[in-house]
């Protein structure tokens, strides 16, 4: 696992490699910034109070019963703040969950205690890693991917920092969701792990992820096939 496999957004995260990962961030940058500000405004309250009503003699600073202002503020600002974050949620969410008509590839993914097998139905192929060997998930380019999910044991979670989204893999259910890989493409080694702590070695549940052309994404299917 390496460092930017469970790194946040930000400075030396992986890059983006589906579509809806751009939103995510940014969703993930909001959520950031907002938080940064409600604690910086609750540092300097605190400062503030600390400061001006330090003891320096015996009377009290001057009570007060109710503020019937500042407690509405206090409760409707925070939540604004709460019911904005989750709607641009929701919304994000139901887009990876939305599976449209038009998807170009399907991967069956199954995840065992402590490995992932990959599976293209259209192409007849498996991936599957073992205890040695992390598995490499291939994706074409610029391609809408379903993902089918199951485990065989236990909970286990799909979790590829760079499409900034993870979901649970769960022992006779099927999850499932689905994204438009970018067009660029790469290969990134360790770029997936499982993000649920499922027994002893969960920390070797590391994948690799190749995004290829859609012409050399045929090319090693039918290579992996004839073999
Ligand atoms: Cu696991």
């Amino acid at each position: 696992m390496t460092a930017w496999s469970t790194a946040p957004a930000g400075p030396g995260a992986p890059p983006l490699l589906t579509e809806q990962a751009a939103d995510i961030e940014q969703i993930w940058d909001a959520f950031f910034y907002i938080a940064l500000g409600v604690g910086a405004l609750v540092v300097a309250l605190l400062a503030w109070v600390i400061l001006r009503y330090r003891h320096r003699d015996d009377v009290l600073p001057r009570q007060r019963h109710a503020h019937i202002p500042l407690e509405i503020g206090y409760t409707v600002v925070p939540l604004l703040i709460v019911v904005g974050l989750f709607a641009v949620t929701f919304g994000s969410v139901r887009a990876i969950d939305e599976l449209g008509d038009d998807t170009d590839l399907v991967v069956e993914v199954t995840g065992f205690q402590w490995q992932w097998q990959f599976e293209y139905p259209e192409s007849g192929l498996t991936v599957v890693g073992d205890e040695t060997t992390d598995p490499e998930l291939v994706l074409p380019a610029g391609a809408t991917v379903r993902f089918e999910m199951t485990s065989l044991d236990v909970i286990h979670s799909f979790w590829i920092p760079a499409f900034r989204f993870k979901r649970d893999v769960i022992p006779g259910i099927v999850t499932r969701f689905e994204v438009d890989v970018t067009d660029a493409t790469g290969t990134f080694p360790e770029a997936g792990v499982c993000a649920e702590f499922c027994g002893l070695d969960h920390h070797k549940m590391g994948f690799g992820v190749r995004v290829v052309t859609a012409d050399e994404f045929e090319t090693w299917a039918a290579q992996e096939a004839g073999r």
